[in-house]
Protein backbone atom coordinates (compact mmCIF):
# COMPACT_ATOMS: atom_id res chain seq x y z
CA UNK A 1 0.00 0.00 0.00
CA UNK A 2 1.55 3.66 -1.00
CA UNK A 3 0.23 6.32 0.75
CA UNK A 4 0.69 9.61 -0.58
CA UNK A 5 -0.15 13.17 0.62
CA UNK A 6 -1.77 16.15 -1.49
CA UNK A 7 -3.08 19.62 -1.58
CA UNK A 8 -6.03 20.79 -3.23
CA UNK A 9 -6.62 24.73 -3.51
CA UNK A 10 -10.15 25.69 -1.42
CA UNK A 11 -9.52 22.60 0.50
CA UNK A 12 -6.40 21.99 2.13
CA UNK A 13 -4.33 18.88 2.77
CA UNK A 14 -5.48 15.57 2.17
CA UNK A 15 -4.21 11.90 2.89
CA UNK A 16 -4.14 9.94 -0.01
CA UNK A 17 -4.06 6.06 -1.03
CA UNK A 18 -1.94 5.85 -4.32
CA UNK A 19 -3.73 2.58 -6.63
CA UNK A 20 -2.53 2.66 -10.29
CA UNK A 21 -2.95 5.38 -11.86
CA UNK A 22 -4.84 7.70 -9.39
CA UNK A 23 -4.99 8.45 -5.55
CA UNK A 24 -8.36 7.90 -3.45
CA UNK A 25 -8.56 11.47 -1.15
CA UNK A 26 -8.29 9.62 2.21
CA UNK A 27 -9.19 12.57 4.70
CA UNK A 28 -12.16 13.01 2.58
CA UNK A 29 -13.76 9.89 5.16
CA UNK A 30 -12.35 10.62 8.12
CA UNK A 31 -10.51 14.44 8.52
CA UNK A 32 -9.18 13.34 11.97
CA UNK A 33 -7.92 9.71 11.32
CA UNK A 34 -6.52 10.89 7.74
CA UNK A 35 -4.95 14.65 8.90
CA UNK A 36 -1.31 13.55 8.57
CA UNK A 37 0.67 10.23 8.68
CA UNK A 38 2.00 10.66 12.34
CA UNK A 39 -1.60 10.47 13.41
CA UNK A 40 -2.92 7.74 11.43
CA UNK A 41 0.50 5.96 13.14
CA UNK A 42 -0.70 6.94 16.19
CA UNK A 43 -4.20 5.60 15.57
CA UNK A 44 -2.32 2.20 14.88
CA UNK A 45 -1.39 1.73 18.40
CA UNK A 46 -4.46 3.00 19.74
CA UNK A 47 -6.95 0.59 17.61
CA UNK A 48 -4.16 -2.32 17.57
CA UNK A 49 -4.55 -2.46 14.03
CA UNK A 50 -1.86 -2.17 11.24
CA UNK A 51 -2.55 0.45 8.58
CA UNK A 52 -3.36 -1.48 6.27
CA UNK A 53 -6.63 -2.65 7.65
CA UNK A 54 -7.79 0.88 8.70
CA UNK A 55 -6.82 2.21 5.68
CA UNK A 56 -8.99 -1.01 3.55
CA UNK A 57 -11.80 -0.90 6.16
CA UNK A 58 -12.13 3.24 5.14
CA UNK A 59 -11.85 2.83 1.52
CA UNK A 60 -14.62 -0.62 1.22
CA UNK A 61 -17.16 1.78 3.85
CA UNK A 62 -17.34 5.10 1.25
CA UNK A 63 -17.19 2.20 -2.05
CA UNK A 64 -18.66 4.37 -4.57
CA UNK A 65 -18.82 7.59 -2.62
CA UNK A 66 -15.15 8.37 -2.83
CA UNK A 67 -13.04 10.87 -4.20
CA UNK A 68 -10.37 10.15 -6.78
CA UNK A 69 -7.61 12.36 -8.66
CA UNK A 70 -5.18 11.26 -11.58
CA UNK A 71 -1.90 10.97 -9.86
CA UNK A 72 -0.17 12.64 -12.71
CA UNK A 73 -1.75 15.92 -12.33
CA UNK A 74 -0.46 15.82 -8.38
CA UNK A 75 2.74 15.07 -9.63
CA UNK A 76 3.62 18.72 -10.70
CA UNK A 77 5.28 21.92 -8.96
CA UNK A 78 3.19 23.43 -5.56
CA UNK A 79 1.27 26.04 -6.78
CA UNK A 80 -1.70 27.79 -4.58
CA UNK A 81 -4.32 27.75 -7.58
CA UNK A 82 -3.19 23.60 -8.40
CA UNK A 83 -3.38 20.41 -6.88
CA UNK A 84 -0.08 19.18 -5.80
CA UNK A 85 1.33 16.23 -3.56
CA UNK A 86 3.29 17.58 -0.55
CA UNK A 87 6.01 15.86 1.62
CA UNK A 88 4.05 12.14 2.55
CA UNK A 89 4.83 12.82 6.05
CA UNK A 90 6.46 15.95 8.52
CA UNK A 91 9.24 14.02 10.41
CA UNK A 92 10.39 15.66 13.53
CA UNK A 93 13.46 14.27 13.13
CA UNK A 94 15.34 12.80 10.21
CA UNK A 95 18.63 10.79 11.04
CA UNK A 96 21.13 9.31 7.78
CA UNK A 97 23.65 6.78 8.29
CA UNK A 98 26.65 7.05 6.25
CA UNK A 99 29.72 5.09 4.11
CA UNK A 100 27.05 1.96 3.96
CA UNK A 101 27.71 0.79 0.45
CA UNK A 102 31.35 0.32 -0.73
CA UNK A 103 31.21 3.39 -3.50
CA UNK A 104 30.60 5.89 -1.07
CA UNK A 105 33.53 4.62 1.11
CA UNK A 106 35.21 5.43 -2.28
CA UNK A 107 33.76 8.71 -2.94
CA UNK A 108 34.64 9.52 0.83
CA UNK A 109 37.86 8.82 0.44
CA UNK A 110 38.54 10.92 -2.45
CA UNK A 111 37.58 14.28 -1.45
CA UNK A 112 38.74 14.34 2.35
CA UNK A 113 41.75 15.23 3.88
CA UNK A 114 41.49 13.33 6.53
CA UNK A 115 42.44 10.03 4.62
CA UNK A 116 41.80 6.82 5.96
CA UNK A 117 38.83 7.36 8.32
CA UNK A 118 36.75 6.42 5.60
CA UNK A 119 37.96 2.98 5.13
CA UNK A 120 38.31 2.49 9.05
CA UNK A 121 34.39 3.39 9.48
CA UNK A 122 33.32 1.30 6.32
CA UNK A 123 34.45 -1.95 8.42
CA UNK A 124 34.03 -0.60 12.07
CA UNK A 125 31.05 -2.39 14.30
CA UNK A 126 29.23 1.18 14.99
CA UNK A 127 28.03 2.73 11.83
CA UNK A 128 28.23 6.21 11.13
CA UNK A 129 24.39 7.92 12.01
CA UNK A 130 23.84 11.73 11.37
CA UNK A 131 21.48 13.78 12.25
CA UNK A 132 20.04 15.21 8.85
CA UNK A 133 16.88 17.71 9.20
CA UNK A 134 13.52 18.41 10.40
CA UNK A 135 10.99 18.99 8.79
CA UNK A 136 11.15 22.44 8.17
CA UNK A 137 14.28 21.81 6.16
CA UNK A 138 13.30 18.91 3.89
CA UNK A 139 10.94 19.20 1.07
CA UNK A 140 8.51 16.92 -1.28
CA UNK A 141 8.18 16.26 -4.19
CA UNK A 142 9.07 19.00 -7.60
CA UNK A 143 9.51 21.51 -4.35
CA UNK A 144 13.24 22.88 -4.65
CA UNK A 145 16.49 21.13 -3.03
CA UNK A 146 18.96 23.24 -2.84
CA UNK A 147 23.04 24.46 -2.75
CA UNK A 148 24.32 26.27 0.23
CA UNK A 149 25.92 29.85 -0.88
CA UNK A 150 29.10 28.69 0.27
CA UNK A 151 29.45 25.11 -1.64
CA UNK A 152 30.08 24.65 -5.16
CA UNK A 153 30.50 20.78 -4.95
CA UNK A 154 26.91 19.76 -4.21
CA UNK A 155 25.36 16.35 -5.46
CA UNK A 156 22.53 14.73 -4.63
CA UNK A 157 22.44 11.01 -2.33
CA UNK A 158 19.60 8.48 -3.87
CA UNK A 159 19.05 6.91 -0.71
CA UNK A 160 16.19 4.35 0.96
CA UNK A 161 14.75 6.19 3.51
CA UNK A 162 12.19 4.63 6.36
CA UNK A 163 10.10 5.54 8.76
CA UNK A 164 10.05 4.62 12.14
CA UNK A 165 7.24 3.63 14.60
CA UNK A 166 7.30 3.31 18.68
CA UNK A 167 9.03 0.38 19.21
CA UNK A 168 11.67 0.53 16.87
CA UNK A 169 9.53 -1.13 13.83
CA UNK A 170 10.17 -0.14 10.60
CA UNK A 171 6.39 1.35 9.53
CA UNK A 172 6.88 1.93 5.92
CA UNK A 173 9.94 3.17 3.09
CA UNK A 174 10.23 6.54 1.18
CA UNK A 175 12.55 7.71 -0.88
CA UNK A 176 14.94 10.17 0.32
CA UNK A 177 17.67 12.54 -1.05
CA UNK A 178 20.55 13.37 1.23
CA UNK A 179 21.59 16.56 -0.76
CA UNK A 180 25.39 17.12 0.31
CA UNK A 181 28.00 18.90 0.23
CA UNK A 182 31.38 17.00 -0.99
CA UNK A 183 33.62 19.96 -0.29
CA UNK A 184 32.56 21.03 3.18
CA UNK A 185 32.44 17.51 4.00
CA UNK A 186 35.79 16.69 2.31
CA UNK A 187 37.80 19.48 3.54
CA UNK A 188 37.21 18.07 7.40
CA UNK A 189 34.88 15.75 8.81
CA UNK A 190 34.15 17.91 11.67
CA UNK A 191 32.27 20.06 9.31
CA UNK A 192 29.61 17.44 8.49
CA UNK A 193 26.75 19.31 10.19
CA UNK A 194 27.10 21.84 7.83
CA UNK A 195 27.88 20.13 4.98
CA UNK A 196 24.55 18.23 5.55
CA UNK A 197 22.17 20.35 7.33
CA UNK A 198 20.71 23.72 5.73
CA UNK A 199 17.73 25.01 3.84
CA UNK A 200 16.36 22.30 1.83
CA UNK A 201 18.90 19.65 2.32
CA UNK A 202 16.67 16.84 2.11
CA UNK A 203 13.94 15.67 -0.14
CA UNK A 204 11.37 12.77 0.83
CA UNK A 205 8.59 11.44 -1.40
CA UNK A 206 6.55 10.87 -3.03
CA UNK A 207 4.92 8.31 -1.40
CA UNK A 208 5.45 5.93 1.74
CA UNK A 209 5.34 2.37 0.96
CA UNK A 210 3.83 0.56 4.21
CA UNK A 211 6.27 -1.98 4.76
CA UNK A 212 3.98 -4.91 3.89
CA UNK A 213 3.92 -3.91 0.52
CA UNK A 214 7.66 -4.24 0.45
CA UNK A 215 8.42 -7.63 -0.35
CA UNK A 216 12.59 -7.04 0.38
CA UNK A 217 14.14 -3.73 1.41
CA UNK A 218 16.97 -4.97 0.66
CA UNK A 219 16.80 -6.16 -2.96
CA UNK A 220 15.24 -3.13 -4.58
CA UNK A 221 16.91 -0.90 -7.34
CA UNK A 222 17.46 2.87 -7.12
CA UNK A 223 17.91 4.40 -10.04
CA UNK A 224 19.26 8.22 -10.57
CA UNK A 225 18.90 10.56 -13.09
CA UNK A 226 19.95 14.75 -13.62
CA UNK A 227 18.66 16.68 -16.67
CA UNK A 228 20.03 20.05 -17.02
CA UNK A 229 18.48 21.70 -20.10
CA UNK A 230 16.67 19.07 -21.15
CA UNK A 231 19.78 16.85 -21.39
CA UNK A 232 20.86 14.15 -19.21
CA UNK A 233 24.42 14.76 -17.31
CA UNK A 234 24.56 11.96 -14.35
CA UNK A 235 22.60 8.54 -14.33
CA UNK A 236 23.38 6.05 -11.70
CA UNK A 237 21.92 3.20 -9.79
CA UNK A 238 22.57 0.88 -7.32
CA UNK A 239 20.29 -1.91 -5.55
CA UNK A 240 19.95 -2.12 -1.91
CA UNK A 241 21.42 -5.34 -1.97
CA UNK A 242 24.97 -3.48 -1.81
CA UNK A 243 23.65 -1.98 1.63
CA UNK A 244 26.52 -3.05 3.88
CA UNK A 245 24.61 -3.18 7.35
CA UNK A 246 21.14 -4.75 7.98
CA UNK A 247 17.78 -2.38 8.80
CA UNK A 248 17.67 -3.39 12.19
CA UNK A 249 21.78 -3.11 12.93
CA UNK A 250 21.24 0.90 11.50
CA UNK A 251 18.00 1.18 14.03
CA UNK A 252 19.46 -0.50 16.95
CA UNK A 253 22.40 1.87 16.77
CA UNK A 254 20.21 4.66 16.12
CA UNK A 255 17.88 4.23 19.22
CA UNK A 256 20.58 2.94 21.72
CA UNK A 257 19.49 5.34 24.69
CA UNK A 258 18.32 7.81 21.86
CA UNK A 259 14.55 7.86 22.28
CA UNK A 260 13.34 9.05 18.61
CA UNK A 261 9.88 10.55 18.30
CA UNK A 262 7.68 8.62 16.16
CA UNK A 263 7.38 9.13 12.99
CA UNK A 264 11.45 9.54 12.25
CA UNK A 265 12.83 9.13 9.36
CA UNK A 266 16.23 7.04 8.87
CA UNK A 267 17.88 7.51 5.32
CA UNK A 268 20.25 4.55 4.28
CA UNK A 269 22.72 5.92 3.09
CA UNK A 270 24.03 6.32 -0.77
CA UNK A 271 25.33 3.61 -3.27
CA UNK A 272 24.80 6.20 -6.26
CA UNK A 273 27.66 9.14 -6.08
CA UNK A 274 28.42 11.06 -9.76
CA UNK A 275 32.06 11.56 -10.66
CA UNK A 276 34.32 13.63 -9.17
CA UNK A 277 33.95 16.51 -11.54
CA UNK A 278 30.15 16.73 -11.06
CA UNK A 279 28.43 18.99 -8.76
CA UNK A 280 24.40 20.15 -9.57
CA UNK A 281 23.53 23.59 -10.71
CA UNK A 282 20.59 26.26 -10.07
CA UNK A 283 18.14 24.59 -12.24
CA UNK A 284 18.96 21.23 -12.83
CA UNK A 285 16.11 18.28 -11.88
CA UNK A 286 16.71 15.54 -9.89
CA UNK A 287 15.30 12.34 -10.28
CA UNK A 288 15.25 9.14 -7.78
CA UNK A 289 13.30 6.29 -8.55
CA UNK A 290 13.03 3.06 -6.25
CA UNK A 291 11.03 0.26 -7.17
CA UNK A 292 7.51 0.31 -5.21
CA UNK A 293 8.17 3.71 -3.68
CA UNK A 294 7.71 5.98 -7.07
CA UNK A 295 9.69 8.67 -8.44
CA UNK A 296 10.93 11.77 -5.99
CA UNK A 297 11.30 14.50 -8.74
CA UNK A 298 13.21 18.13 -7.73
CA UNK A 299 14.78 21.26 -9.11
CA UNK A 300 17.62 22.29 -7.97
CA UNK A 301 18.12 26.28 -6.56
CA UNK A 302 21.21 27.66 -5.62
CA UNK A 303 20.63 29.57 -2.14
O1 LIG B 1 30.26 11.03 6.24
C1 LIG B 1 29.70 11.23 5.22
C2 LIG B 1 28.29 10.92 4.96
C3 LIG B 1 28.12 9.85 3.96
C4 LIG B 1 26.73 9.66 3.51
O2 LIG B 1 25.84 10.49 3.70
C5 LIG B 1 26.40 8.45 2.76
O3 LIG B 1 27.24 7.53 2.65
O4 LIG B 1 25.28 8.38 2.27
MG1 LIG C 1 24.00 10.08 2.52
Amino acid sequence: MRLVRFYLPGVGTRMGLWRDSEVVDLTSMDENLFCCFTELLRQTYVMGAPIEEIVNEQVEGHRGVSKHYEYSLLDRPPSQTEPHLLMPLKPLEVWGAGITYIRSRAARETETKAKGIYAWLYDAARPEIFFKATASRCVGPNEAICIRSDSTWTVPEPELAFILGDKEDIIGFTVGNDVSCRDIEGENPLYLPQAKIYKGCCALGPSIATSSSICDPRNLSIECKVTRNDQSVFEGKTNTSFLKRSLEELTTYLCRDNPVPLGTVFLTGTGVVPPDMFALNQGDIVEINIEGIGTLRNPVVQL
